[in-house]
């Protein structure tokens, strides 16, 4: 399988950590590396290869390409990789937590990185300071709200780590990149959470040199 993947992208690197989380089970238990194989090729967007709008009408990052198979969308590469590699279990296998989680990615990226969008620095990003402004207030709002739920569950499923978290991971790495400055006092939860994520192996596995600059 081959990911073309962003090297500041928030959502190659969601794809990213999926990856790595797989990958560090893969090597403890041996897995045939043939049949499992992974390569990352990072592109740079800012001369961006002609291959991504071969590979994806709408010209974005990250694309996975396996087999005959071509994907793209973060969620979407994340699920079928979920479904290539299934161990360790990173979607809820019950149909009710599944359906539950496949509603928070809606909602993540509906209410959350419709906003981070405006924030990329793409070539193609057109956004002004003021747009810029009020994504970030907008983010500002709903990761304060988000922070309670923080103080019942270690992880947003509750006491297992999915790829509700993985898909919200890169926002937080991001957050003094981006200029978002949240309540020390009123974020506490959420920041912890934060680190909890920022320790995990694969975590720090999937950082680009680019991202690990970023704090
Ligand atoms: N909803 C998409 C968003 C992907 C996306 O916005 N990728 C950006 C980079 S972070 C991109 O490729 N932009 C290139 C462009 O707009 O030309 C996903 O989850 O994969």
């Amino acid at each position: 399988m081959d990911l073309i993947s962003g090297t500041v992208c928030p959502f190659s690197h969601r794809c990213r950590i999926f990856i790595q989380e797989k990958f560090d089970v893969k090597r403890e238990v041996q897995f045939n590396d043939k049949e499992y194989g992974f390569h990352i090729i990072d592109v740079d967007l800012f001369s961006k290869p002609e291959i991504i709008s071969q590979l994806n009408p709408y010209s974005k990052v990250p694309i996975l390409k396996d087999r005959e198979l071509t994907l793209y969308e973060s969620n979407i590469i994340n699920e079928y990789i979920e479904t290539r590699i299934p161990y360790p279990n990173l979607i809820p296998t019950d149909e009710i937590p599944r359906a539950q989680m496949r509603l928070i990615l809606v909602k993540l990226n509906k209410e959350i990185f419709n906003l981070v969008s405006i924030l990329e620095n793409c070539p193609f990003n057109r956004s002004s300071h003021a747009d810029k402004e009020v994504a970030r207030e907008g983010i500002v709002l709903r990761l304060t709200h988000l922070s309670a739920i923080f103080t019942r569950h270690t992880y947003i499923m509750g006491a297992e780590y999915s790829l509700a978290d993985i898909t919200l991971a890169p926002l937080l790495w991001r957050l003094d990149f981006y200029k978002i400055k949240l309540s020390p006092e009123k974020c506490k939860p959420l920041l912890e959470y934060a680190q909890r994520l920022f320790e995990r192996n694969a975590f720090k596995k999937s950082l680009t040199p680019s991202e690990l600059a970023m704090r």
